[in-house]
């Protein structure tokens, strides 16, 4: 009988030992398994003299039931603590604040535009927009460009290629938003086509272009704005008063001072360069150019439908992103497309 009480405190020692259910299971086998000591003890009862069987085979029992509780109890225990673990590992605070979706904000670029928006819807501009992906017709054609313009060269725009990845001469990404107006002239003569005479077209066009361009002032992608006032007697005096009152709304200077400078598009005739001067701060008494302005010129106002003898007009480009980098004293214009979140969210 003491070595069935030596075989429990063993049972018990080994069960304790085992840190894992499948390690218990292996000291399980050793002691209630089919070649376990109890089971061995118990299939030798036969051989004991019959009067010894019954206390035998009693203590046998009761050690077996002993071990089977220890067993148990282990199993339990082990259970527990897996499972404890099991939630400790992939135990969730609720209680923690969330980490939150910060609000974001308008790019310094978008800003501007819609500022410049604004400023233009104020004295009756509509605001255009159109594809980026333009015909050469729209971009250079109806433009009056020469066909043997260097603005036409692959060197200065971007071309689609077809699908043998051969170059398509004539569909690009569009260099200005120019074609814009030309489809709003062709749109506006179709839907007034009853009304004689032609209501006035008065219409910016804000949107991204592109050009075979790259280093601290040029990105291949940029920003533009044009504008465009046609109607039956539109004169550069027009121009001139709707260009300076913008220039200083935009600027917020009412001193801004600025200058006309004759210059040349294939577009306008004539055509200006417009400079600011500013009479305050880090700029002082610099004159910057600032767009470019003039008289549409005849043969557009015809690619847009509308007869040159009756109608004059006025259109002018500027750049939003260097209006951009002008306003908060911004250098390098590649900052505004590199997505570094520690530039932009300067601009809250
Ligand atoms: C610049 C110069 C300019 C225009 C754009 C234009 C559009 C039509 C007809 C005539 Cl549909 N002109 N646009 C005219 C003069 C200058 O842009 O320096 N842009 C950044």
């Amino acid at each position: 009988m003491d070595n069935l009480e030596q075989l429990v405190a063993e049972a018990a020692a080994a069960f304790a030992a085992a840190t894992e259910l499948a390690r218990l299971e292996d000291a399980k086998a050793a002691y209630l398994g089919k070649e376990g000591a109890l089971t061995v003890l118990l299939k030798g009862l036969g051989k004991l003299p019959p009067e010894e069987r019954k206390a035998a085979g009693a203590a046998i029992n009761a050690a077996k039931a002993r071990i089977e509780a220890l067993l148990a109890e282990r199993r339990e225990a082990l259970k527990a603590a897996q499972l404890a673990a099991q939630l400790e590992a992939t135990a969730l605070d609720v209680t923690l604040p969330g980490r939150g979706q910060p609000a974001g904000t308008h790019h310094p670029v978008m800003r501007t535009l819609e500022r410049i928006e604004a400023l233009f819807a104020s004295i009756g501009f509509a605001v255009a927009d159109g594809p980026e992906i333009e015909t050469d017709w729209h971009n250079f054609t109806a433009l009056n460009t020469p066909e043997n313009h260097p603005a036409r060269s692959m060197h200065d725009t971007f071309y689609l290629l077809d699908e043998q990845g051969r170059v398509r001469p004539d569909v690009l990404l569009r260099t200005h938003t120019s074609p814009v107006q030309i489809r709003t002239m062709l749109a506006h003569v179709e839907k007034y086509r009853h009304l004689d005479p032609l209501p006035e077209i008065r219409v910016i066009c804000p949107g991204r272009v592109y050009r075979v361009d790259s280093d601290a002032t040029h990105s291949p992608m940029f920003h533009q704005v044009e504008g465009l006032w046609v109607g039956e007697n539109v004169s550069f005096a027009d121009l001139k008063g709707v260009i300076v009152d913008f220039l200083r709304r935009f600027f917020e200077s009412d001193d801004l001072q600025v200058r006309f400078r004759p210059s040349f598009f294939p577009f306008t005739e004539p055509s200006a360069e417009i400079d600011v001067a500013f009479m305050h701060g880090e700029l002082k008494g610099r004159w910057l150019e600032i767009a470019g302005c003039g008289m549409v010129h005849p043969n557009v106002l015809r690619h847009g439908g509308i007869d040159p003898e009756r109608y004059t007009g006025f259109a002018f480009g500027m750049g939003p992103d260097r209006l951009t980098m002008l306003r908060y004293g911004i250098h390098d214009l590649r900052l505004f497309f590199d997505g570094d979140l520690r530039f932009l969210s300067q601009f809250q």
